[in-house]
């Protein structure tokens, strides 16, 4: 095949691919942060049993749920994107919407938090990292107040 022929069906592969990623439907930005906020859930439910003494504090254990926090907390903000307050199956208030700034600044006090709470992981920090998951739990409350359906 001649390299011209070769680099343009490469660059129109690439512009559909492009295109593809670039327009997913309303549903998908709802799967994407009902999946980012699940997984939350899940790596943040077992600190909240640590944190009341039920279960032991493990070092390893709290850095590595930590780790995936940090990271988790970033993500389901992209799927709360224009235009998908109505799709799929969805408790996000239209609020959300409406009251951008509010919702921003909840959400970045939120992975502030988690921040903190990873930093206490990597000490060792048993005490401070027992207080600081009731920090976190009231940084997601207090987006769940104003933000999520019931
Ligand atoms: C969790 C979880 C939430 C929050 C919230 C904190 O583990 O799934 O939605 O903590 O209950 O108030």
């Amino acid at each position: 095949m001649k390299s011209l022929t070769r680099i343009a069906i490469t660059a129109g592969l690439l512009g559909l691919a492009t295109t593809a990623l670039a327009q997913p439907k309303p549903e998908a930005y709802v799967k994407e942060r009902q999946s980012a906020l699940s997984l939350m859930g899940w790596y943040f439910g077992p600190l909240g049993a640590v944190a009341k003494g039920e279960k032991p504090f493990n070092k390893d254990e709290a850095v590595r749920a930590t780790t995936f926090l940090v990271q988790l907390t970033k993500m389901p903000w992209e799927g709360f994107a224009a235009g998908t307050d109505k799709a799929g199956n969805t408790k996000a208030r239209p609020e959300i919407w409406a009251k951008q700034d509010d919702f921003k600044k909840k959400a970045d006090a939120m992975q502030a938090e988690v921040a903190k709470l990873a930093q206490y992981a990597s000490a060792g920090d048993e005490a401070n990292f027992k207080k600081q998951v009731g920090a976190v739990g009231g940084s997601c409350k207090a987006c769940h107040d104003d933000y999520r359906a019931k």
